[in-house]
Order: structure tokens, then C-alpha cells, then sequence
């Protein structure tokens, strides 16, 4: 029995030697990560990293293409013909970065049908403020102004995260969201400043709806967040879910003002022993429910995506058919 349990088998042998080799893989890529290299596709890598980053950009992607829902929805109802080509402009962008990031997820050895299959059954998550419903015009400014405001502060420290394919794609990203928080803010601010008393209080209803699911956008408090412990030790966030909502609510205080608008927190105000503002306490429970399905508007949303699924099944197999006739061209010439 004894000899039995110390003999090693060929097999076993292999695995051992084949466990040497990765843990000295684990140690050269820890060395790379703590260098501040980045990673590319092709590199080793620890099977728990690949499968965070594909979490991590899948989701950012479906939240790409389901952010193009709430705001396509005014497309037809913009005021002006210049309001229809700026906003037109922005959700075809979003289609866009949804590509860069599904195909930056595709590095990692995922497909794009498996993403999307995760999207449809409910599986993978997408960003929780999409589930909320833009009722009125203002709704699109405040959505330029504070989502995509909250969607720069956490995408710029992306532009550096450890795996390169995502890093880069994040940097055309960026400089595109600029472009949309600009939009948003140059309309609320037309609204304030030169609209009726009727446009500013639609402009102050759009904010008291979206402050708070946007706080909501930088994921749970950090001792409530699985991930960034880990994700951060890696180099894939650089920045703590909390640490970056902070500095949110610090950027915008100023930017409210200079709408004039209020921020619906009673709660908040100018801490300057922190130089930071304090501000109040954020309804988890509402967040956890809309992750998890039941937000005001995840059923509709889904049924949206599915619906665009199955009406473009003719188009994705006209694409393989034509596809399969020039690969069959190209091989008899
Ligand atoms: N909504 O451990 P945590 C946009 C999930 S698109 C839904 O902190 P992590 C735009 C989280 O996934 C904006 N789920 O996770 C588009 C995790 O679930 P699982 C999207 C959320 O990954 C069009 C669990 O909660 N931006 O800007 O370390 C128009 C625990 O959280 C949310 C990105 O995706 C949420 N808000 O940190 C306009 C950026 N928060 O997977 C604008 C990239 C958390 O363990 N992503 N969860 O079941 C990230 O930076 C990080 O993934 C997060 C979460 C900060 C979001």
C-alpha cells in the first residue's frame, strides 16, 4: 500500500511536470503585472484573469448595445434636426464600441454567439441604469451629462488596464464619451439657461430620476464587491468602485451648479477635513434587484435585444452564404 501511494505513474508524472511549468507561467506573469507590462491575446495567462476579463467586457459590451435602447427611443422625438443628428451620431457610437469590446472578448478565446446567447437567456449582466426608462426629453441631456459622466470617470482608468486589447479599445472609447457627455450637458444647459420654466423643471425631474441609479453605475460598495480586490491586484480596475463613485459626486456638484439644478440629496455637502463630499446613503436594495432582473424596465429591455436577434437571422445567414460562395471561389481559381 505504502510503495503503492509513492509510486508515480507516466501520467501523473506528465501532470506534475506539465504544474511545475505552469506555476513558473504564474510566476513570470505575476512578475509582468507587477512590472506595469500589459498582456497580450497570446500570452499566458491565469485562467481565473481570462475568465474575469471576459465577465468583465462582456458585460461592458452588451451594456454598449442595450445603452442604445433607452436613448434610440427619442431619436424620432428630437426637437431639432440638429438634436436628431448629434443624438443619432452617439447611439450609432455606442453600436461601435459594443463591436471594439465584443471583438476585444474574442482575444480571449469566447465567441461572440456565446456572449450574446449569455445576454438573451439572462445569464450575463449588463450595466444596471439601463433598465430605468427615459420618459421625457431631458432624460437624453441628463443621460449624456451623468451616464456617460460616470461612464468616463470608471472607463479612463480602463485605458490602462493590464490586458491590452481591452486598454486599447477603451482609448477610442474614451475619447468618443467625451464627445457624449458634452452633447448632454450643452443641451441641459440650453434648457436652463435660454428654455421655459416648463424645459427647467423637466431638466430638474430628469435629474432627481437618474442621480441616483447613476451612483448606482460604479457597482457595490468595495466591501461589498467581490471582484476588486483581485481585479485590482491584477491591473484589470485600477481604481475602487467606491473611489471612483467619490470622485463622481465631486465632479458633478460644480457642473449642477452651473445648470442650475440640484442634486436630490439632502445629504450632500462639502466635507473639508476629507475634501470630498459627503453624500447620502445609496438604496442597495434597489441595485441588487436590478442587476438581478427586476428593474423598471429589464424585461422590456431583453425582450428588445432578442426580438433584434431573431428578426436578424436572415441577415447573419446571408452573410455566411455569401461568405461560403467567395471562399468556394477562391478555392477553384
Ligand atoms: N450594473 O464585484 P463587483 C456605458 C455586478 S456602459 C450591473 O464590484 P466588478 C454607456 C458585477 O458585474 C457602462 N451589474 O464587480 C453605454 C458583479 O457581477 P458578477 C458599463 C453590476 O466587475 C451606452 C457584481 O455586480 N460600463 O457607459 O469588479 C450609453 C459585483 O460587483 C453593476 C462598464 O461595464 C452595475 N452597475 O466591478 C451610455 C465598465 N455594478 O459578474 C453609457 C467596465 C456591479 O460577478 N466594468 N455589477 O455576477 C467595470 O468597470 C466593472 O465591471 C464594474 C463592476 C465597476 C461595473
Amino acid at each position: 500500500m505504502y510503495t503503492q501511494a509513492m509510486s508515480v505513474g507516466p501520467q501523473e508524472t506528465a501532470a506534475k511536470v506539465q504544474s511545475v511549468e505552469e506555476a513558473q507561467a504564474q510566476q513570470a506573469f505575476d512578475a509582468r503585472i507587477d512590472a506595469g507590462d500589459f498582456i497580450e491575446a497570446k500570452d499566458w495567462m491565469p485562467e481565473h484573469y481570462r475568465k474575469t476579463l471576459v465577465r468583465q467586457i462582456s458585460q461592458h459590451a452588451h451594456s454598449e448595445i442595450v445603452g442604445m435602447l433607452p436613448e434610440g427611443n427619442w431619436i424620432t422625438r428630437a426637437p431639432t434636426l440638429k438634436r436628431k443628428a448629434i443624438l443619432l451620431a452617439k447611439v450609432q457610437d455606442e453600436a461601435g464600441h459594443g463591436l471594439y469590446l465584443y471583438s476585444a472578448a474574442e482575444t480571449l478565446g469566447t465567441s461572440r454567439d456565446q456572449m450574446l446567447d449569455a445576454l438573451h437567456t439572462g445569464k450575463a449582466k449588463y450595466s444596471s441604469i439601463f433598465n430605468y426608462p427615459t420618459l421625457s426629453w431631458a432624460d437624453v441631456g441628463v443621460i449624456g451629462w451623468l451616464v456617460d459622466g460616470a461612464a468616463i470617470m470608471n472607463q479612463v482608468p480602463l485605458c490602462r488596464c493590464s490586458y491590452a486589447p481591452y486598454a486599447r479599445a477603451m482609448i477610442r472609447v474614451c475619447r468618443e464619451e467625451s464627445f457624449h457627455q458634452r452633447q448632454g450637458f450643452e443641451s441641459l444647459l440650453t434648457m436652463t439657461q435660454h428654455g421655459t420654466d416648463a424645459q427647467r423643471a423637466m431638466v430638474q425631474d430628469a435629474v432627481d430620476r437618474w442621480w441616483w441609479p447613476s451612483l448606482m453605475m460604479f457597482g457595490p460598495e468595495d466591501k461589498d464587491s467581490p471582484n476588486s480586490e483581485q481585479s485590482i491586484r491584477w491591473g484589470i480596475k485600477r481604481i475602487t468602485n467606491d473611489q471612483l463613485r467619490q470622485k463622481f459626486v465631486d465632479a458633478c456638484v460644480p457642473q449642477a451648479a452651473l445648470l442650475g439644478v440640484t442634486l436630490p440629496d439632502p445629504d450632500l455637502k462639502w466635507n473639508a477635513e476629507r475634501e470630498a463630499h459627503d453624500f447620502g446613503r445609496i438604496d442597495w436594495d434597489e441595485f441588487w434587484r436590478v442587476i438581478n432582473g427586476d428593474g423598471p424596465c429589464n424585461r422590456e429591455r431583453l425582450a428588445a435585444r432578442v426580438k433584434a436577434w431573431d428578426e436578424g437571422a436572415w441577415v447573419r445567414e446571408a452573410a455566411l452564404a455569401y461568405a461560403k460562395k467567395q471562399a468556394m471561389k477562391e478555392q477553384a481559381a
